[in-house]
Formats: C-alpha cells, structure tokens, sequence
C-alpha cells in the first residue's frame, strides 16, 4: 500500500517585524545597555554590545522579516521577550489553538471531518509543556479519534514526523493521520544576542497523510520514499529543561535559550543533506534530474542554494527550490511544509519532488514524493 500527503494547512501569526523594526530595538537595547556599563566598558573589564545591521542580516541568510505570536514584548528594549500570558488550563493552550488552526484548513481542503481522523502526531521543537501533550489536547479540539503523541527532532521534527505516519498508515496501526508543527520559536529565541536573534519567527503547519488511494485534495503526493539522518553534534543547542531547577545558578542564563555556531552549522550540515538526498534518490532508482521541485529546510537562503546545486549539478531557478524565508525566517520544522503549502502548483501527475528538513540533533529527513 502506498501513502499520500492528501493536504497541507497554514497558520500565520497576525504580526510581521520587519528587519528594520527588529535592528532598531536590538541597538537600542545595546545602547542602553553600553551606557549603563560605561565605566567597565572603558576600563577594558567589559565588551561593548556592537550594533547589529539590516544588511548583514539580509546578505547572511536572505530573512526580511519573520511573523510573531506576539510583537510589543520582543521590541521592548528593556524587554527584548515576546509577552504571552499564562492561560487558564481550562482555555486551549497556545501551541494546540495554532496547531488547530492550521488542522483545519488541511482537513477542509482534503474534505475531511475531524472525527475521521485516527492519529495525531504534534512534531515541532519546542514544547510548551511536558503533559499532556499537545497532540491529545489538538485531537480533542479537532473531535479526532484514536490516539495522539507529541515528538520532538527539532528542525526536521515535520519530516520525522511524516515518516512515523506514513510507516503507521502502511502498518495498519492509523488510517488517516494529521502531523502538525506548531513552532512558536520567538520563545526560544534569544532577542539579545547579535548573532541569531533575526533568525527565527513564528507559524503553525499541518499535514495530512492517508493511504494514496483515499486521498481527495487537488494537491496530494505519493510519498516514494523516506529516508532520516542523525549525527551527534553541539553546534546547535539549548539546555533548557526540567531539570534546570536543581540547578538553580543556571537558570535564565543564555544556553537556556537557542545557541548555534551558525558558521560549523553551515559548512557540516550543507554535505550531510546533499548527501542524504542523492543516497536516498539513488535507493529509490531515482535520477537527481527527475526532481521537478525541492522544498527545502528554510534556515538560509544560502545554504539551500548549495545543496540545491549539489543535487541537482547545477544551478536552481527560484521556481525549483522556492524560498520562503525572506518573510517567514527559520519557522523550525515548518520550513519546508510552508514552501510545500505554498509553491506546489504547476507540477503534472507523475512529476516528482523533493521535501528535505535539517537542523539541530544534527537531524536530516527525505521525502520524495510523486504528484497524483
Ligand atoms: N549584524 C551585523 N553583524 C553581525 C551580526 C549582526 N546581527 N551577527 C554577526 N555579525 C558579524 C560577526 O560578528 C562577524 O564579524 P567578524 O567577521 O568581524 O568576526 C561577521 O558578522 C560574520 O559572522 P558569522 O560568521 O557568524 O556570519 P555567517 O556568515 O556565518 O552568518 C548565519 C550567520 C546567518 C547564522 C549563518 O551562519 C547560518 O545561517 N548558518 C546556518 C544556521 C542553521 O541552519 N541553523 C539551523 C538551526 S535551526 C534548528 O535546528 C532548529 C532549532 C530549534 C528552534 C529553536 C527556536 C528558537
């Protein structure tokens, strides 16, 4: 039996910072906070914040903006976090009403119930609680039956995700499974540091993933195949967690927070993936050549420029390996799902296709897929 991605669906935040906005209160916050350390500063005992700039950022990673939950909170340079209130347990939590949102425009445009749905797997980076999971409070939202489980690979959470579903569809354990991926990253982000604090913004996508014979949207893909990568690395990290209060000294300190050495990210993980999409091409009997788009992890415009170019032996039009970034930035695992949900037509039955994540763990995921 063989399995379909029937639809997708998209929750974009209300709010839009531009990098203009965002540098403005990143050196207003490092003004403020030279002049309060003036007099180390002077004597040597401290560094100067430097000021950040719209032009790195662009020419870096090819982010113009990024949608927010929340914007005030992160512009606030004496605040520089967004300003989410604690919700009474009885409301929907955050991360489950924009997974929801997300859900039902995937089963609208399928033509689908939620009462039809028999799994529900909440793959993103960053959960906003350890129980219960979100997954269970989306499937009783949605009216969904069966069972529902949170998991987390970071970036390439979606990918795995699909690939959990799409292995439990062929099993017999689900019939018609919805994998959402809500990532509220500005959470996680560290608006106070100059070198990652314009990476990442905020959304909510869904996917759902029937037997190919059942799947009614006009956009559905065959999934051919997938094909997941871990390797240990540090270069990309975060120790929040529950055991940070038994070791109180360390909370609210920066590595509770995203850390990355973005340069080693770059140039360790551009290899893993190409390398990983042309093994798994090659598994499937598939030319490099063959792929008529390549919906790529959204972290920089850069690095997928490369290994769209290292799959394909040449240079990729816009149209190939669509970008979204430029007004999402890194959305974690919904990167490649928003290009996905956004940049699928124009492909004829029997074209095939390429969705790649990768991230932190490091974490890389394949699905090749073939337009029905
Ligand atoms: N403004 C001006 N100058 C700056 C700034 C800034 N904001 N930031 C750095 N610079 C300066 C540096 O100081 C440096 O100066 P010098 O040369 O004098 O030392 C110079 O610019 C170059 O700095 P870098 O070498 O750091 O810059 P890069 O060209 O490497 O670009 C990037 C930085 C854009 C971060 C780039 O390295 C990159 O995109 N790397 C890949 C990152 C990546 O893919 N990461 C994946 C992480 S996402 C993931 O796995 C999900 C995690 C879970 C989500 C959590 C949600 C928060």
């Amino acid at each position: 039996m063989s399995v379909a991605i029937s639809s997708t669906g998209l929750y974009t935040p209300p709010y839009s910072i531009s990098n203009e906005e965002l540098v403005a209160a990143f050196n207003a916050f490092a003004a403020r906070e030279n002049a309060a350390n003036a007099e180390a500063i002077a004597s040597g005992k401290a560094a100067a914040i430097e000021p950040s700039s719209v032009a790195f950022i662009e020419k870096a990673s090819g982010i113009k903006a990024r949608f927010v939950v929340e914007k005030d909170g992160i512009l606030d340079p004496a605040r520089m976090v967004p300003s989410i209130p604690e919700r009474p347990n009885e409301e929907p939590s955050i991360l489950a009403e924009i997974a929801v949102a997300a859900a039902r425009e995937a089963l609208k445009s399928a033509d689908r119930q939620g009462t039809e749905i028999d799994a529900v797997i909440c793959a993103c980076s960053n959960l906003q609680r350890a129980y219960p999971a979100i997954a269970i409070e989306v499937q009783k939202a949605l009216g969904a039956k069966g069972f529902a489980f949170d998991m987390n690979v970071a970036c390439s959470s979606a990918t795995f995700g699909m690939t959990v579903a799409s292995d439990m569809i062929r099993a017999g354990t689900a019939r018609a499974v919805l994998v959402v991926n809500p990532e509220i990253c500005s959470g996680h982000l560290n608006f106070r540091d100059r070198d990652s604090h314009f990476i990442f913004g905020d959304v909510g996508t869904a996917v759902l993933l029937e037997p190919a014979e059942a799947a009614r949207g006009t956009g559905a893909f065959r999934i051919l195949g997938t094909r997941l990568a871990t390797q240990f690395s540090n270069n990309i990290r975060n120790n929040f967690g529950f055991l940070n209060r038994a070791a109180p000294e360390g909370i609210g300190k920066p590595d509770k927070l995203f850390v990355q050495e973005g340069r080693k990210v770059f140039k360790e993980v551009v290899p893993l993936v190409a390398e990983l999409i042309l093994a798994h091409l090659k598994e499937l009997g598939l030319e490099p050549a063959a792929l008529k788009r390549l919906w790529l992890h959204q972290a920089n415009a850069n690095m997928n420029e490369l290994i769209a170019r290292r799959v394909l032996g040449r240079d990729p039009s816009p149209e190939e390996a669509p970008i979204i970034l430029d007004t999402y930035a890194n959305t974690s695992s919904a990167g490649s799902v928003i290009a996905f949900h956004k940049h699928r037509e124009g492909l004829r039955k029997g074209d095939l296709a390429l969705l790649c994540s990768f991230g932190a763990g490091y974490s890389a995921g394949s699905v090749i897929l073939e337009k029905l």
